[in-house]
């Protein structure tokens, strides 16, 4: 069964909690849950968030080296600001989508870059939480 991983960045542990209109209501916990039944059988996942940048990227080396099959990562601001969270994923050489809840590129022009995006061999951007489960899928299959 391959095993992938779902890293979600700063301020992610905070939804469902605050701006349900653009993030929605569903808390991380609540997605977890969903994610975790529609793949049971299919895929082991594994659940990491963090609100640190250093966590992210020890969490991303850790996984390197334990040769997990795939990554789904939602870097949360960090996607705009972090040399060092793209190096970590070019480092890795695991197959990574970049998921963002919102269409970035309908918001604010400093969402518009995406530093790791071009770590990723896919983003998915303003899907909702129907990002998540599609990476995954797309994962499975790759
Ligand atoms: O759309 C996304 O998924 C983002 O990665 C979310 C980040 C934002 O900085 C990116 O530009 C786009 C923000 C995460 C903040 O998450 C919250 C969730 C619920 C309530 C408040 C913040």
């Amino acid at each position: 069964m391959k095993r992938i991983a779902i890293l979600n960045g700063p301020n992610l542990d905070r939804l469902g909690k605050r701006e349900p209109e653009i993030y929605g209501h569903t808390t991380l916990a609540d997605l977890e849950k969903k994610l975790r039944a529609a793949f049971k059988g299919d895929a082991e996942l594994l659940f990491f968030q963090s609100n640190h940048e250093g966590k992210l990227i020890d969490k991303i080396s850790e996984l390197s080296d334990a040769k997990c099959d795939g990554l789904v990562i939602n870097g949360g601001a960090f996607t705009h600001t972090s040399v060092a969270l793209r190096d970590a994923l070019l480092g890795a050489h695991l197959p990574t989508v970049e998921v963002h809840i919102s269409n970035i590129y309908k918001r604010e022009a400093f969402r518009h870059t995406s530093l790791t995006a071009p770590a990723c061999v896919a983003v998915i951007a303003g899907l909702g939480l129907e990002g998540y489960f599609a990476a995954v899928r797309f994962l499975l299959k790759s």
